[in-house]
Parts: C-alpha cells; structure tokens; sequence
C-alpha cells in the first residue's frame, strides 16, 4: 500500500472525471529562491484552473505521498531548508522511511502515474549535461520518459545542458520529442535554437490525440512537448552563454557532482543574471502549465 494523500480540490476533480495537470515541487525548492517560488507555484496553479484542469502538486511530506499540496503546506514546503531532492532512484526510500523530499521530473511522472494524471507541466527537463562523457550526468528525467506514459510539457531543455546530446538519447530511448507550434526545438530561455524539434504539432488537440494513441498501442513512455517561452520573456542566447559558461566553470572547479549540480548551475545563473533569469523561467513556466491544461481538457474528451 503507497500511502497517499490527495487534496480537498484534486479528490473532487478526480470524483468528477474532471482534467488534472500534475505539477513538481524541486522547482519550489531547488529551482527558484523564496519568496519567488511560492509566489509562482500558487499562480502556476492558478493558470492551471483558469484553462479550466485541477493542479496537482506532488511532494512526498513525512512518508506520505501528496497529490495536490494545500496553500499552507506549499508555503511550508517553499520556505524548508535542505529538502531532500527526490527522483525515481529514492521516491520509494523516501516514502517507505517517512522522509520528506521534493519530487523531480522524473519522481513527479511516477507520482502522476500511480494518481491516474497523465499530462504534466514543468519549466525545464533535466537532460544530458556539458562534459557527460566524461561525467555519465545523464538526469533520470530522459529515462522517465521512456517508461512512464506522462505527457510532459517543458520550455525544451536548457542551455547549462548539451542539447544535441539531450536530442539524442530521447531518440535513442523513444521518447516522442514535439515542438509545439513552431520547427524549432526551443532553448529554455530563448524560443529558438539551432536544431529542429524532431516532431512538430500546432494544437493541444493533435498532442492529446497522439498521448491517447500511445496508449492504446500500450506503449510504455510519455511524450515531451517542448513548448518556446514567450516571445516578451526571452533572454538572448548571446546573452546568456557567458554567463552559463562561467557557471559551469564554478561547479567543476568547485567539484559540485550529482543532483546537486542543476540546484547549484541554476542558483548561479539567477545570481549572475540579477534575476532576470528568474523572471524569464517564471513566464514560461506559467506558459507551460497553460498548454498543459488544454491538452489535459483534450485527452479527458477522446475516449479510453
Ligand atoms: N529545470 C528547471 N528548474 C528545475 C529543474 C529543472 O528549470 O528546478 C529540476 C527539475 O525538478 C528536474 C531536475 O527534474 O531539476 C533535474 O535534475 P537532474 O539534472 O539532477 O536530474
Ligand atoms: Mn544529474
């Protein structure tokens, strides 16, 4: 027995049939500073119900597993220190010895999986990072993907990561990559980059459609949809290379390794940046989450 607890709003949607988005709690707590990440997971929710879906944020608090945080244990969560960040490799560890932890891409597509939520929205993914063959830092997210049938909606991954190399093992693993309205596949912070999304689609529709064949061809995976930031939030890739440079320099010279690496590239990058990456993240997550609930409405109207 996974001991689960739903919210008050997630259990009525839920009795309902009513579309939910999941949503992940490390951008709360190693992803953005306080009060900064509060504020934007409480207006992320808010997007999320006014394009008419249920949020469900997960964490794991105390061996429990949330689906759906109340106000008050999102403020709790966003102002803890030294939350554990937890992906597939501890979720069940985590849950099983009482812990209490953040839950990753990766962990919150598990959690999706077990509450019966198959679309999700988040900022970015983690992917392959710069120096991975000598490193091996290949995030869990890529192989979530191709196991766990969660559609996922992210600004395409970031530029701290090797892009080309994040490509390649999503083709390699088959995960559906689609770049949602334009060829591109989009950058994080900038909407455009060099390469081309393998896949392309232009409506929630066609990508409920697809999630919705994956499923009835039992293939197990989700699909990512890389969805470009705004065009008003963009930071220049000129712009932000130095800056990513000179991060990447501190963590190796610093010997950060592991899951500490994204929080620490991350809080960096906000420093550096003087917030303004900050300000950029939070427009596309928000983005994110918009097109996630469309496409969470689409899926709930084909059916199973
Ligand atoms: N991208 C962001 N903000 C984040 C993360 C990614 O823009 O906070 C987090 C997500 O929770 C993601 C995790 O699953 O970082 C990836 O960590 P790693 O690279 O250690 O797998
Ligand atoms: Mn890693």
């Amino acid at each position: 027995m996974i001991p689960i607890q739903f919210s008050a709003e997630v259990t009525k949607a839920r009795a309902e049939g009513l579309p939910l988005v999941a949503l992940e709690s490390t951008i709360i707590t190693h992803g953005m500073p306080y009060p900064q990440n509060v504020e934007t997971a409480t207006q992320v929710e808010q997007d999320v119900r006014e394009a008419g879906a249920t949020p469900a944020t997960m964490a794991v608090l105390e061996g429990t597993l949330h689906v759906g945080l109340e106000a008050q244990t999102l403020e709790t969560l966003g102002q803890a220190k030294n939350v554990a960040k937890v992906s597939r490799a501890d979720i069940a560890a985590c849950i099983a010895t009482g812990g209490t932890g953040a839950t990753t891409v990766a962990a919150t597509m598990i959690a999706a999986r077990i509450a019966g939520i198959e679309v999700f929205a988040t900022g970015g993914i983690g992917g392959v990072h710069k120096g991975a063959e000598t490193s091996f830092d290949i995030s869990a997210d890529l192989l979530e993907l191709a196991q766990t049938p969660v559609s996922v909606v992210a600004a395409g991954a970031k530029a701290i990561l090797d892009v080309p190399k994040t490509l390649e093992v999503m083709e390699t693993q088959g995960v559906p990559v689609i770049s949602y309205g334009q060829d591109a596949f989009p950058a994080f912070w900038s909407a455009q980059s060099d390469l081309r999304g393998p896949l392309r689609m232009d409506s929630a529709a066609e990508i409920a459609r697809a999630h919705a064949m994956r499923r009835a061809m039992d293939l197990p995976g989700g699909q990512l949809i890389a969805n470009p930031i705004p065009s008003d939030a963009e930071i220049p890739a000129e712009v932000l290379a130095p800056v990513i440079s000179q991060a990447q320099d501190e963590a190796d010279r610093q010997g950060i390794t592991g899951k500490n690496v994204t929080p620490f590239l991350l809080q960096r990058i906000f420093e550096l940046t003087e917030g303004r990456s900050l300000v950029a993240n939070i427009a596309l997550v928000r983005n994110n989450a918009r097109l996630a609930a469309e496409i969470a409405r689409e899926l709930n109207v084909i059916a199973r």
